[in-house]
């Protein structure tokens, strides 16, 4: 008897698109920001007319869920926001010394930010508190029983921290859905995107029961700079739960395909996961404006496949990726690849 596997639900929220960055300063040029809607819309549209796929509208996160990952300053400053008439760019960025920020002061703003790409507006945080609850729900659709779930999470969340937004994230999407699959055993966080998961990798680094494995671009030479070596293992009883496989640029899809089973395939089955969010940033594509790898769209659908075949529940997040025109053919060919993978796995156990 053959039976269709059941759909992917695909979680997002319409308010997600009211947060629309207009630019952003990279090397003392302004340019167009490149987190735009048209990124969402792209993956919408693609998985609007491809069969196994199901939108899904999220459950709101609350807020004490939010605080065990996030500062309250942090949150409150998200608050403060819905009073602003413009964009707002952070240019003062106190360090470590004595500062007293306020969160209810905008000009306080740059306290809990770590660049200059990441503008805040009335509609940020309507739009990152959606894109946090739709990795949430992806997270609870796989407590009840699906197999893989997709967040279409927009604005990101790999790189914002537990008091610190940046790289166009504002809340820790990833980090969301893996706390909630944490309570039930120990979970992956592997970060596919093209820049480094330093907020992940923060939020988890003394935790033994997230192991963090990010794959990316060199750090000394691309963002966020500061985070992402391999020497960062973990710290206490986190030690050793935290891997970084920084890659030179121009990497393709054999390299990648190479790092991702003979090193991470084995790191993730010694660790003995009952879970994995994927933190699917698609900005490895060969066109992508911001990343500096080579994959193409068949080379994505393989990292699904890989991925797929170690035979766990997934929850994909999305990251990165901005090449908007084929934004949503690399997601559709990664979660097809994912769900490829699963499925030869579930026929090989038969
Ligand atoms: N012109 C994510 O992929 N700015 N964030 C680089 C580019 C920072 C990327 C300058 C890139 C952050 C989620
Ligand atoms: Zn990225």
């Amino acid at each position: 008897m053959s039976t269709l596997p059941d759909p992917v639900r695909v979680w997002f929220h319409p308010d997600q698109l009211r947060f629309k960055p207009r630019y952003e300063w990279a090397f003392g040029e302004r340019i167009d920001h490149p987190e735009t809607t048209a990124r969402a819309e792209s993956i919408l549209e693609a998985l609007r007319d491809a069969p196994g796929f199901e939108l899904s509208s999220p459950d709101p996160v609350e807020d004490g869920e939010l605080r065990r990952l996030h500062a309250p300053g942090l949150l409150r400053l998200y608050e403060s926001t819905r009073a602003l008439d413009r964009d707002l760019y952070p240019t003062v960025f106190p360090k470590g010394e004595m500062v007293r920020a306020d969160p209810d002061n905008l000009n306080h703003a740059g306290y809990w930010c770590f660049d200059a790409g990441t503008p805040l507006n009335a509609e940020t945080w309507v739009a990152a508190a959606w894109s946090a609850s739709a990795a949430a729900s992806a997270a609870s659709g796989i407590l009840s029983g699906d197999r893989l779930a997709y967040s279409l999470s927009r604005p990101p969340g790999h790189h914002a921290t537990r008091s610190r937004f940046g790289g166009y994230c504002y809340l820790n999407n990833a980090a969301v859905a893996a706390s909630r699959l944490r309570r039930h055993g120990r979970v992956v966080v592997l970060d596919i995107d093209y820049h480094h998961g330093n907020g992940t990798q923060s939020l988890f680094y003394r935790d033994d029961r997230v192991l963090t494995v990010s794959i990316h671009g060199d750090p000394r030479v691309d963002f966020p700079y500061f985070a992402g070596f391999a020497e960062e293992r973990g710290k206490g009883r986190g030690e050793g739960f935290n891997i970084n496989l920084p890659l030179p640029i121009g990497v393709d899809g054999q390299e990648y395909q190479r790092v991702l089973r003979d090193v991470v395939a084995k790191q993730i089955a010694a660790f003995d996961p009952w879970a994995i969010v994927v933190a699917a940033g698609l900005d490895t594509y060969e066109l992508d404006p911001v990343g500096k790898f080579t994959l193409k769209t068949d080379d994505l659908r393989r990292v699904g496949e890989t991925i797929g075949s170690w035979g766990l529940p997934v929850v994909a997040v999305q990251e990165g990726g901005y090449h908007a025109p084929h934004l949503g053919l690399n997601a559709r060919a990664l979660l097809e690849g994912l769900r490829t993978g699963q499925a030869s796995r579930t026929a090989a156990a038969k």
